[in-house]
């Protein structure tokens, strides 16, 4: 279980920072080119959740997610001109009076394998984000990890919030689940402006550098946890990727808790892509060198 001492505050003001609101429009969509992607660890397997190991006992908050159903997906697009990611998650029961809970991812911003941000979606006297600095522990597993209190608000609405029964959503249950009950998407979009805001603001590394210089493109890179969470400041219901193991010593990544560096889109970039990029690197340093040579009258000219 989590502990709640040794807050990190590093003068960083916990007052709320006012976000910016994207452009409305009819309906939670965004204009994207891939689609919505589903949550995989840094070796590419499929992030998936068991069905009632949810600690309280509520289907609500209960992740669920398997081969034939991602319970987690991801993408990027345009919402009105606006650069913007959306994340759903996959609970096991739709209930029609609301989602009524808290969701929070857990971000690895400089990809230690250490929780940098955590970002919480409270479905709680209406829709908000807001967002918590790691507390002084390792921060990289369920029983180092903590967070201090939440603060800058940013009030979703009917364009940047989504409940909905998934069968009617995407057609299916998972398979294997009881069907007494139909899964729910719970949908929720941030620009790319707000999030980098809030990475900049409340962001702080395990060296205890803040991220105030941090920019947020289509292909910087974020590893999450998710999980769902009773009053919001610990992790106590369901924890995705994972059966139970809320209060482990085991790491994110051993307990197959943590995705991979995920593209605003929600696509771990493929190691070719970095294979190119090294290649591309060696390259431009073979030409400073050449110049740099060049400069001093060592490569002929030809
Ligand atoms: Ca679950
Ligand atoms: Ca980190
Ligand atoms: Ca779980």
């Amino acid at each position: 279980m989590m502990s709640h001492v040794g807050i990190r505050r590093f003068g960083l003001s916990l007052c709320a920072v006012f976000f910016g609101v994207a452009g409305l429009s009819a309906q939670i969509t965004i204009t994207d080119t891939t689609g919505w992607t589903a949550w995989q660890t840094a070796g590419n397997a499929l992030m998936t959740d068991a069905v009632a190991d949810q600690q309280t006992g509520q289907g609500q908050d209960d992740f669920a997610g398997d081969n034939a159903y991602a319970g987690f997906q991801q993408k990027a697009g345009l919402m009105s001109s606006v650069d913007t990611i959306m994340y759903r998650a996959r609970m096991e029961k739709y209930d029609s009076k609301g989602f009524g809970g808290s969701w929070e991812l857990g971000m690895d911003i400089d990809g230690d394998g250490r929780l940098d941000l955590v970002m919480k979606m409270s479905d709680k006297n209406g829709q908000t984000l807001s967002f918590a600095q790691p507390g002084t522990d390792l921060n990289q597993s369920p029983s180092t990890t903590s967070f201090g209190s939440f603060a800058g608000a940013i009030t979703l609405d009917a364009t940047t919030y989504n409940y909905q029964n998934a069968t009617a959503a995407d057609g299916g249950k998972v398979t294997g689940t009881p069907t007494k009950d139909d899964n729910a998407w719970v949908t929720f979009a941030i620009s790319f402006a707000n999030l980098q805001t809030a990475i900049r603001t409340y962001a702080i590394s395990s060296s205890g550098a803040n991220l105030t210089g941090y920019t947020l493109g289509y292909g910087s890179t974020i590893s999450y946890i998710a999980f769902t969470s009773t009053q919001g400041n610990a992790i106590n219901q369901d924890l995705f990727g994972t059966t139970g193991n809320l209060s482990s010593v085991l790491t994110w990544a051993e307990l197959g808790a943590i995705s991979g560096p995920l593209n605003a889109g929600g696509v771990v970039p493929e190691p070719a892509t970095f294979l190119q990029l090294g290649m591309l690197l060696f390259a431009g340093v073979g030409i400073m060198v050449w110049r740099r040579r060049k400069d001093r009258g060592v490569v002929p000219l030809i």
